[in-house]
């Protein structure tokens, strides 16, 4: 089945020069990208991406990470699209827990627990197709992706514009 799936390379990947390394793994999925963009994460992101562990002990630490506690403060989020996309990515993602993931996986090969106890993953991965809706149009507008994934309707606005001068 063809869907899609949400990837995030956290604050920590970036901050390690591992985008290239992790854009290779990834391309090992043979998935199509069909967006992509550099993102600076509120806390307001932060919280809503991660809304479902806000009773987790550790909800607070994780949102600093995903906010970057580094000064590298960004993240680099990419929708993947294709056959399985959601399973493909998840498996070569590797288990939550960075000790715990096989160590040919990315979060294997990368990740680590800090002592503050926060599972520094490198990577972000929807798990399933409910999620990958929720956190795709979480994290992208319809125009920054290349294909029409979900139904989108046309809105006047007076909003303020940022454009080139
Ligand atoms: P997932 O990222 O594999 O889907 P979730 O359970 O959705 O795992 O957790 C979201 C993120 O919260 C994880 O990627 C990890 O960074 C962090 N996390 C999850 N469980 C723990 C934990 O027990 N201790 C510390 N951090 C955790
Ligand atoms: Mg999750």
């Amino acid at each position: 089945m063809i869907n899609q799936t949400l990837v995030l390379i956290k604050p920590d990947g970036l901050k390690k020069s591992l985008t290239g390394n992790i854009l290779t793994r990834l391309s090992e999925t043979k998935l199509d990208i069909v967006a992509a963009k550099i993102v600076r994460v509120s806390r307001q992101l932060a919280e809503e991406h991660y809304r479902h562990m806000k009773d987790r002990p550790f909800y607070e630490e994780l949102i600093k990470y995903m906010m970057g506690y580094y000064h590298k403060k960004k993240v680099m989020a990419l929708v993947y699209w294709g056959e399985d996309a959601i399973n493909k990515v998840r498996q070569i993602s590797g288990a939550t827990n960075p000790e715990e993931a096989d160590m040919v996986s990315i979060r294997g090969q990368y990740g680590r627990i800090t002592t503050k106890g926060v599972y520094e993953n490198v990577i972000h991965a929807s798990t399933n197709e409910s999620e990958a809706e929720r956190e795709i149009k979480l994290w992208f507008a319809p125009d920054e992706l290349i294909v029409d994934i979900y139904p989108v309707k046309e809105v006047k606005s007076d909003k303020l514009l940022r454009v080139w001068v």
